[in-house]
């Protein structure tokens, strides 16, 4: 009698570091009468950061978009898509543009790139979603119109239950403090040294219009340090997404 597949198992496997991603195939073979037979058949799955990474970087939009979805498919987590592949690109494409090797036209393809990766990789940060625990206002603020990091530092609050109202960018210290009426935290983010100050500019105004002690201030963005917030007056400080989650909670005392 030949011989049928009785039970195929597949399992993906990740362990600590999902770059190598170990899969495993568990077949049972039914051979003659009561005579069965198990194979294993294994192997490792590669998912290649280096070339997402450079793929981002010359502003392969398409390639980008096809990696990325292979990546989930495969899956990687969006989060290390994001930390291992598309962060790093970023900060590449700013070390050419600081050394004259990119200009704008370069940045923008690059930003575009990474745009539409996150667009795929959004929701999965949002998942999880559950009722509101906290408000959160967000926006770039004023003169400042990079807004990378601050859409992934909104989804992340999103996926953590927080309400997320995005001011977008280029907010003026008016536009935040009339959103922060009701709101539990106001966060300012700012890639720019010479936009950093406008963060002072709208903590100073929340304390104008009286609501500075209704409210926490969270800073974050790539020139700010945990000592240049404490110099403005903010409440918190997150070099990164990941982490500003932690700071939310800590600041309104969540602790779950
Ligand atoms: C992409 C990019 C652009 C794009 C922005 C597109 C967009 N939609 O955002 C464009 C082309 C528009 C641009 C324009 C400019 N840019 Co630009 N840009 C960059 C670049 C390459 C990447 C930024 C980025 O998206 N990083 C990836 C994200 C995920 O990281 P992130 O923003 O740091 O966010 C993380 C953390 O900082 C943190 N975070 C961020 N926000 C917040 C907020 C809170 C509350 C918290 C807690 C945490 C947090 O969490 C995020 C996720 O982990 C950087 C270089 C770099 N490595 O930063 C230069 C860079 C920021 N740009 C720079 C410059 C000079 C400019 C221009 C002035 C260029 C010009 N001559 O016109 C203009 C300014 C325009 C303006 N008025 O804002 C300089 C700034 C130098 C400085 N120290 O001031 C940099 C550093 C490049 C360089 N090395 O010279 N840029």
């Amino acid at each position: 009698m030949t011989f049928f597949l009785l039970v195929f198992i597949y399992s993906t496997l990740f362990g600590d570091e999902p770059t190598i991603n170990l899969h495993f195939i568990l077949k049972i073979l039914k051979l003659n009468g009561n005579k069965y037979d198990f194979y294993f058949t294994g192997g490792i799955k590669m998912f290649n950061f280096e070339e997402l990474k450079e793929k981002v970087i010359n502003g392969d939009q398409n390639k980008v978009k096809e990696l990325v979805e292979k990546g989930l498919a495969e899956g990687i987590p969006a989060k290390d898509l994001i930390d291992k592949a598309l962060i790093p690109a970023m900060d590449i494409v700013g070390e050419k543009f600081a050394n004259n090797e990119f200009y704008i036209p370069e940045l923008l393809i690059a930003a575009r790139a990474m745009e539409g990766a996150l667009t795929i990789l959004r929701p999965k940060l949002e998942e999880g979603k559950v009722k509101p625990i906290a408000k959160v206002v967000i926006g770039t603020v004023k003169g400042d119109l990079h807004d990378i990091g601050k859409n992934i530092v909104a989804s992340m609050l999103r996926g953590a239950g927080f309400e997320i109202i995005d001011l977008g960018i280029d907010v003026d210290e008016n536009k935040f403090v009339e959103a922060a009426k009701g709101a539990d935290i106001v966060a300012l983010s700012a890639l720019l040294t010479t936009t950093m100050p406008a963060m002072q500019t709208t903590i100073k105004a929340l304390k104008k219009a009286k609501i500075r002690d209704k409210v926490k201030v969270m800073v974050g963005g790539a020139p700010l340090t945990q000592s240049y917030a404490d110099e403005i007056g903010a409440d918190g400080y997150s070099p990164d997404a990941a982490s500003a989650v932690k700071k939310a909670r800590e600041l309104l005392g969540i602790n779950k």
